[in-house]
């Protein structure tokens, strides 16, 4: 583990290859019983280069007309999200040490153009509560701001079976993903290989 700024705790390789493959299998799951969706940028309604789904009791949406939030149900089938697997949960405890469960776990899904924008996440209604980030196949490039949009940044590398958690001081830094690193496609685990080339997980308290 490497705390990289006061908060923020980066766990190279946390998940070995046998632990990435069956999570991997879960959250094609996640994903067969709530399909990927392109979200849409608050005003703009521009699309966002990753797809993503949810599972857990609330999942983070956003579109043109009503803007970022948390929902309890798919945008499209209108289902509930599917349950989090126990394995996220257990990562929770283990990564977190925070005494309730994560109640929404956002799945971005990269192609090797796709990319996230500098953002802080401040949906959630309790920023005391830490953000645990889990990453699957193609390495990307992980900026990791300061408080402001403005300030110093750092880059680093999210390999698959990292963990990152931002927590106190550093739950509130900006950050994006300025790139995926080319690799060949079959370092990521099969089951999550037909989606794309990386797999984030976000496990957030939102209430
Ligand atoms: C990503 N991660 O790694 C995007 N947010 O694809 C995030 O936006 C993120 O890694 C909060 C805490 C940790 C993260
Ligand atoms: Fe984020």
């Amino acid at each position: 583990m490497s705390e990289i700024v006061p908060g923020a705790f980066h766990y190279a390789g946390f998940l070995d290859k046998a632990e990435q493959t069956a999570l991997a299998e879960e959250i094609a799951g996640v994903i067969a019983a709530a399909p990927l969706y392109v979200s849409t940028m608050p005003k703009t309604g521009a699309p966002m280069s990753v797809r993503m789904t949810n599972c857990g009791v609330l999942g983070w949406v956003s579109d043109k007309e009503r803007g970022y939030r948390y929902e309890a149900q798919h945008p499209t089938t209108g289902d509930p999200w599917p349950a989090m697997p126990p394995r996220l949960l257990y990562l929770w405890n283990e990564l977190t040490r925070y005494p309730k469960p994560p109640e929404a776990c956002l799945v971005n899904v990269y192609d090797e153009k796709a990319r996230m924008g500098l953002h802080q996440d401040k949906d959630e209604a309790d920023f005391g509560a830490p953000i645990l980030s889990i990453s699957l196949g193609a390495d990307c490039r992980f900026r990791l701001g300061g408080t402001r949009r403005g300030d110093p940044a750092i880059a680093f590398a999210l390999a698959s079976g990292d963990a990152l958690v931002l927590s106190g001081p550093a739950r509130m830094r900006y950050h994006g993903v300025d790139r995926i690193l080319p690799m060949i496609a079959t370092l990521m685990p099969p089951a999550l290989a037909p989606f794309g080339a990386r797999v984030n997980l976000t496990l957030r308290r939102v209430t």
